[in-house]
């Protein structure tokens, strides 16, 4: 019996490049047809044969407090029968820049824009045309949306600029674009030793989760904060993933770190969209309309997203509400490893607070060289067996997982048990 699921991806395929409107949806990496998501309630999702998996992308991050919360549904209703959008500025949006300013203190200002591009494209922006430089540095592995100056792979060399990952983007712009290795301390330091003073900013996650989980050391962050202040460039943490997934203040928080700017979306909408981007009173001055850096946005701050996410923002202050999402993620990845041992499989995991990884290698990888080593036929085989058997992992190996606070002991255990039928699957392979 066809699927409804075949039937709406060809049919998606004649409207819309691949079928989908974010590359990664495609399931391209993993093979087999996307699951069109029909609805969504706490660790649900329901496709459209109707079928219900337990979720592990949480939109990508954004349904941490789990799928159509209903304070959160609540709060949008509310929103949308006072109009949908204006134009013009909002109380809520005052709210919004408050509470995030609150809650992550080397905020003093903050913009509000509608997706973490745009947040990252505007902060870079906002480094060079405070700097007066524009060399930028970046590190490979990590994804800070699709700007331009961002889809860059690293050059040659140490100091020669990086090259377009993407067809489009202009030799132009990569060659302004510095791509070094993450968690690589002294090769920042050298970098900084030779071109310091031409660098406007360096961009990383500091809790990687685009080429799969990888935290960054302590030494990496602090060696970079250490330099961007000796050579005068703007340390820029973007935690469009982390920000509010790994800890209340952040990962900024969980390392002590004070980034000169930082980028934010997923949980701060909601699921609805919306990013923001903020960091130091001097350098947000240097925005329109009172500064020389332009930047806009028809939706910025839109009220029924900043309801959204101010429902978010409230649910997720309630005390031990990080506790309890990094213990139920522990123990998520602490059974995986323990099934995969007792089939045999080599496998290892990590997570940091609601965020984990899941590697098909012996040991955790420790860098993304390490992270390329991973055994991506049996990640596949993996995925789907646990797919079929109803819990829906990210659809590639170099991707992060998610969980929420509705995966009770309940949802881990049920998914435990489907993954050791699946290693057990992937032995006799
Ligand atoms: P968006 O433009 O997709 O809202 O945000 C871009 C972005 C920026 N920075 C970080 C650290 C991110 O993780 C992202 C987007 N994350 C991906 C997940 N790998 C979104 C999924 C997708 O592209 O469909």
């Amino acid at each position: 019996m066809t699927s409804n699921n075949d039937i709406l991806f060809a049919r998606a395929q004649k409207s819309t490049p691949g079928g989908v409107n974010s590359p990664v949806r495609a399931f391209r990496s993993v093979g087999g047809t996307p699951r069109f998501i029909s609805r969504a309630e706490g660790p649900y999702i329901w496709d459209a044969d109707d079928r219900r998996y337990i979720d592990y992308i949480g939109s990508w991050g954004p349904a941490i407090v789990g799928h159509a919360h209903p304070a959160v549904i609540k709060a949008v209703q509310d929103a949308a029968t006072r109009g949908l959008s204006f134009g013009a500025p909002t109380e809520g949006e005052i709210l919004m820049a408050e509470l995030i300013c609150q809650l992550m203190p080397s905020i003093e200002q903050v913009r509000l824009v509608s997706s973490g591009t745009e947040a990252a494209m505007s902060a870079l922006r906002l480094a060079r045309g405070a700097t007066g430089r524009d060399t930028i540095i970046k590190f490979e592995g990590c994804y800070h949306g699709h700007a331009d100056s961002l889809l860059v792979k690293a050059g040659s060399g140490l100091l020669t600029f990086g090259n377009p990952t993407s067809a489009g983007v202009p030799e132009d712009f990569a060659k302004h674009t510095l791509v070094l290795d993450y968690n690589n301390p002294q090769q920042l330091e050298d970098t900084f030793r030779e071109i310091g003073n031409k660098i406007a900013c360096v961009i990383v996650e500091p809790v990687a989760g685009n080429m799969n989980l990888l935290p960054a050391t302590p030494e990496f962050l602090h060696t970079m904060r250490r330099v961007c202040t000796q050579y005068g460039a703007v340390m820029i943490l973007d935690e469009v993933m982390s920000g509010f997934r790994v800890a209340l203040g952040g990962a900024q928080s969980l390392y002590g770190i004070q980034p000169d700017l930082t980028v934010l979306g997923k949980v701060i909408g909601g699921g609805l969209p919306v990013a923001a981007f903020g960091g130091r009173a001097d350098l947000m001055q240097h925005l329109a309309p009172i500064g020389g850096v332009y930047q806009a946005g028809t939706l910025s701050g839109n009220p029924v997203t900043v309801a959204a996410g101010l429902a978010t923002l409230k649910l997720v202050q309630a005390p031990g509400f990080y506790e309890a999402l990094g213990a139920q993620t522990s123990k998520l990845v602490q059974g995986l490893t323990a099934a995969a041992q007792e089939a045999g499989i080599a496998f290892s995991a990590n997570s940091v607070g609601g965020m984990f990884g899941l590697y098909f290698a012996a040991e955790k990888p420790q860098s993304y060289t390490e992270m390329m080593k991973c055994d991506v036929a049996n990640f596949n085989a993996f995925f789907h067996a646990m797919l079929d058997a109803g819990v829906y992992l990210a659809p590639s190996a170099f991707e992060a997982g998610f969980v929420s606070a509705q995966h009770d002991d309940a949802i881990i255990d049920a998914t435990l048990q489907t993954a050791r039928a699946a290693f057990a699957q992937l032995a006799r392979r």
